[in-house]
């Protein structure tokens, strides 16, 4: 009977390679009691002695507030669905209202890329993502039909109540019954086939940080140059978190018309990644008056550290990490 007995030193091998993965930053190492948050830990979860410091690293990289689209209700709006669940096969009307601070039915909203909101659609393995434009009544219900395969599906509504600042992206489960099976995440990739259309990426992704993406459009080797505009751009991007389907702010460069913003191949993005981690990228970009999207799986940062702190010489890295105060825990 000491099956068990190796298998919990296995186990503590695990975690002690695990540790020392984690490398710098993380002297205490993920067993025994949570560290005391070095400086500015933001989540207020008290419960959190077995979660990795890797995961806290990654937060405190990121100083802005949450990501979009993981909540039903924030700020006093509320997205609404008529219909928690819906039944399968082919297009489905979906209906909802965005609920005012007031609890009633926002009717006023400030357009943004052409739209008074966005819906995206996108079932929780991260396939079968639509973007679309439902129809506002005038009590304030939105409608669109949508087509949904059986599984669970995340709605995101993407607006801007008239009279405020900024704009809100609420999400909301859906359950559309039938059995499924779940489409693994594809491999990262910078290339993307679409239609007899070719998209590459260009930048990365980096934890905590804007960066600039650059999607470029090519069709039988030739790059389109002839991009239409599509919601007041040239492209849509949306990027949402393997795992829980955070939702990135992204704003393209430039925009049709502007006499700098060209018609391709290439469209130009600013994109944050909240964390380290797995991302699904999905363009809309319009040609030939048809609107398709190009889907790119990217992760942004490395998985862990790749140099030990020693091995550095004292230069400007290690200068920067004594700065932050947190790197030697
Ligand atoms: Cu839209």
């Amino acid at each position: 009977m000491n099956t068990p007995t190796k298998l919990g030193t296995y186990a503590l091998g695990l975690v002690a390679v695990f540790g020392a993965a984690a490398g710098i930053g993380n002297a205490v190492g993920p067993v025994g009691p949570a560290a005391p948050a070095h400086d500015t830990a933001t989540h207020d979860d008290p419960d959190t002695e077995s979660s990795m410091d890797m995961t806290q690293q990654s937060s405190a990289a990121n100083g802005a507030h949450a990501p979009g689209g993981l909540q039903i209700s924030e700020n006093g709006y509320t997205l609404q669905l008529d219909r928690p669940d819906l039944p399968v096969g082919g297009v489905t009307p979906v209906s909802f209202r965005i609920l005012g601070p007031d609890e009633e039915p926002v009717t006023a909203y400030d357009t943004a890329h052409d739209e008074d909101l966005h819906l995206i659609a996108v079932r929780r393995d991260l396939s079968g993502y639509q973007h679309v434009h439902p129809e506002l009544s005038p009590e304030g219900t939105w409608s669109i039909p949508l087509n949904l395969t059986a599984g669970m599906w995340r709605l995101f509504a993407d607006f801007d109540p008239a009279g405020e600042d900024a704009a809100l992206v609420l999400g909301a489960d859906v359950a559309v019954a039938g059995g499924f099976t779940p489409v693994p995440l594809g491999e990262a990739s910078t290339t993307a086939e679409v239609d007899g259309y070719t998209v590459t990426l260009d930048g990365d992704l980096v934890p905590g940080q804007e960066s600039e993406l650059t999607l470029s459009v090519s069709r039988d080797g030739q790059p389109v140059t002839d991009l239409q505009p599509y919601l007041a751009a040239y492209g849509h991007l949306v990027a949402l978190r393997d795992g829980d389907l955070a939702y990135l702010h992204v704003h393209p460069a430039g925009e049709p018309g502007d006499g700098v913003t060209k018609p391709g191949p290439d469209i130009t993005f600013y994109a944050t990644a909240p964390s380290a981690g797995d991302y699904r990228l999905f363009l809309d970009f319009k040609h030939g008056d048809v609107v398709r999207t190009a889907e790119f799986t990217g992760s942004a940062g490395a998985p862990a550290p790749s140099v030990p702190d020693r091995d550095e010489p004292a230069a400007e890295g290690a200068g920067e990490h004594d700065d932050g105060g947190h790197a030697h825990g």
